[in-house]
């Protein structure tokens, strides 16, 4: 009898790290960094490496009118600390 009432808890506990594990693949949604925009690591975005709203601005970013977007030309996204 004791043996059941140990098993529950643990069975709910491995269900709630089961959905735990899961629910971390679906965290919001974040800007991503510069690194992680620049995709072949050369310290520059070209237009192959933006998408969405940078994309549509990218000529007005890209102050120097080089066609590449370097980190200081992207407007930084607030951090949070
Ligand atoms: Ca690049
Ligand atoms: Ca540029």
């Amino acid at each position: 009898m004791k043996k059941n009432l140990i098993a529950l808890p643990l069975l709910v506990l491995s269900a709630y790290s089961l959905t735990a594990v899961a629910a971390d693949d679906d965290r919001p949604q974040r800007p991503p960094s510069f690194e992680q925009m620049d995709t072949n690591g050369d310290n520059e975005l070209s237009k192959d490496e933006v998408k969405g709203p940078l994309l549509d601005d990218f000529d007005k970013f890209d102050e120097d009118g080089s066609g590449t977007l370097t980190e200081d030309e992207l407007p930084e996204p607030p951090k949070g600390r």
